[in-house]
């Protein structure tokens, strides 16, 4: 388990708290995996297509001995078992998780780019990514730094802590 990883989810259509929740138990039920940190669960103002609900997001900081590649697909994977939703591009959606850091990686194929190139502009995710490691430089500047930048007005906490998403159930 050597690479740190970090990831943003987020919804708005269903049960976003449950479907993230449910999501972040899946991926530390596999042994390549192990969820380290999470953040608290906020509720943020939709960006881009701004006639839809609110969102719930969060992020979480992952160990794994994946590949980038590999733990995308392993995110997919997940997305589709819990039957994610998502009608147009930018849209609602059920759930969403993007694969935002892996490591100190830059990685830009047709399939996947990391760092993940929307990140330095969205507030919904420097927001919780800023509670995990807002020291962490991500393209030339700190999270927080780039947090300072954007407007981060409209989000507010929806769940304190990092612990919202542990049940009791399976995974
Ligand atoms: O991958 C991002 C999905 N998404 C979101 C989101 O997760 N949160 C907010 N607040 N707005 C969004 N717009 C899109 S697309």
């Amino acid at each position: 388990m050597s690479v740190p990883a970090y990831i943003g989810l987020g919804g708005n259509l269903g049960d976003p708290q449950a479907q993230m929740a449910q999501a972040l138990r899946l991926l530390d039920a596999s042994d390549r995996v192990r969820v380290e940190a999470v953040s608290p669960l906020y509720r943020t103002p939709p960006w881009g297509k701004t006639d839809q609900p609110d969102f719930l997001n969060s992020c979480a900081r992952l160990r794994t001995d994946l590949d980038a590649e590999a733990l995308l697909a392993l995110c997919l994977m997940v997305e589709n078992r819990l039957h994610r939703q998502r009608a147009e591009r930018w849209g609602p959606r059920t759930i969403d998780i993007d694969l935002l850091v892996f490591g100190s990686s830059r990685i830009d194929t047709p399939g996947l780019a990391v760092p993940h190139p929307r990140l330095t502009e969205r507030a919904f995710v420097l927001r919780p990514l800023a509670d995990l490691d807002g020291d962490m430089p991500v393209l030339g500047r700190t999270v927080r730094e780039w947090l300072a930048d954007v407007d981060a007005g409209g989000i507010r906490l929806h769940r304190p802590g990092g612990d919202w998403w542990r049940g009791t159930g399976d995974p």
